[in-house]
């Protein structure tokens, strides 16, 4: 008993994207098997993340550092891997560009057929990963527009340029949450099963919430504006802070229970940390169709363009009324 009705139990997440695209067109069975290795790819990162503590190898870090100047933890390489190789034979996206890799990854002998390329973070909030708490994979869908000159350079066009993004969350359950331009839908990991099943349709944002979430740690490094906002915060009741080091969790939150989710930028690197093609321009695609907003501060994140693969971003994302507050601070003093 509890179970939900075997109707909602059996909506798994390939015949969802069917339905959303109303179609059996042939650009609708490529999404649908592209979501559906997506979520083969997180079952595999989920089934190693779910046993870490017990195998050799899993935790800790390879002592290598990545192109964004950070160590890599093994858990990055080996989700990293997971995609490509689910992707490989797939026949459906020529490229993956990722937060681990300085330049795409290739797979001619998918191309012209998969006219796909896939971005994403494999391991979001890797520091996590050591002490088993959340952590997620971001993860977004373009279509290859023209020749690609070797250089990719066909990426860096903004954030509306995606066909679909979304989030693996793997917490106390594994949870797949995805936009195809069609509303923001989650799904529940059934180990029993091996399926995500349809958990929550058409999620909308709280217009406002309580919760700010933000690296309080770099009070001193932000700009005015940002401080500003943070004392606002201070001195008016009925907010509360969560920050997880894991952005997919701080947003999942947010997504069910409105607030808002900072990294600014900061005085010595105005950009902030986070990588706009994988993880921002997802997450704002994602929240945008939820009914929230996603702002770098004085331009929606989704017109963004970037000048290079790995560019960064600061991020103001979550409910409207509160990204929209903490621009107009930012507005003030500009
Ligand atoms: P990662 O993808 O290398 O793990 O970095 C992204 C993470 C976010 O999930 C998180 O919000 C942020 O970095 C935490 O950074 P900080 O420790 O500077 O607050
Ligand atoms: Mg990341």
């Amino acid at each position: 008993q509890g179970e939900r009705s075997l109707d909602r139990d059996c909506t798994t997440l390939s015949r969802h994207v069917l339905q959303q695209l109303h179609s059996f067109s042939a650009d609708a069975q490529d999404l649908s098997a592209i979501m559906g290795r997506i979520g083969l790819a997180a079952k595999l990162i989920a089934r190693r993340l779910s046993r870490a503590g017990l195998m050799e190898n899993v935790l800790g870090v390879t002592g290598d550092i990545n192109v964004q100047g950070e160590t890599v933890k093994k858990m990055d390489v080996y989700a990293n891997e997971v995609f490509i190789s689910v992707f490989k034979q797939s026949g459906l996206v020529c490229r993956l560009a990722s937060e681990e890799m300085e330049q795409p990854y290739y797979i001619p002998e998918n191309c012209p057929i998969g006219r796909y390329t896939l971005l994403y973070d494999p391991i979001d909030g890797s520091s996590n990963v050591d002490i088993n708490i959340n952590v997620g994979s971001i993860f977004a869908i373009r279509q290859q527009e023209g020749e690609d000159d070797g250089t990719a350079s066909d990426l860096l066009q903004s954030g509306r340029k995606q066909i679909a993004a979304g989030y693996v969350l793997y917490g106390p359950s594994t949870m797949l949450v995805y936009s195809m331009g069609t509303g923001v839908h989650a799904f529940t990991l059934d180990p029993s099963l091996g399926e995500f099943i349809l958990s929550n349709e058409n999620i909308r944002i709280p217009h406002h919430g309580p919760v700010y979430s933000v690296n309080e740690g770099n009070f001193w490094q932000w700009e005015e504006s940002i401080r500003d906002y943070i004392r606002y915060v201070h001195r008016h009741e009925g907010y509360t802070a969560r920050y997880s080091g894991a952005l997919v969790g701080d947003i999942h939150r947010i997504l069910f229970q409105g607030g808002v989710f900072l990294y600014p930028g900061t005085v010595k690197k105005p950009e902030g940390k986070l990588r706009l093609l994988y993880e921002t321009a997802p997450l704002a695609f994602l929240i945008e169709q939820a009914g929230g907003r996603a702002s770098a501060g004085t331009q929606d994140i989704l017109d963004v363009v970037p000048d290079k693969l790995h560019a960064r971003s600061p991020l103001i994302i979550g409910s409207k009324e509160d990204v929209t507050l903490v621009e107009s601070f930012i507005q003030e003093r500009d």
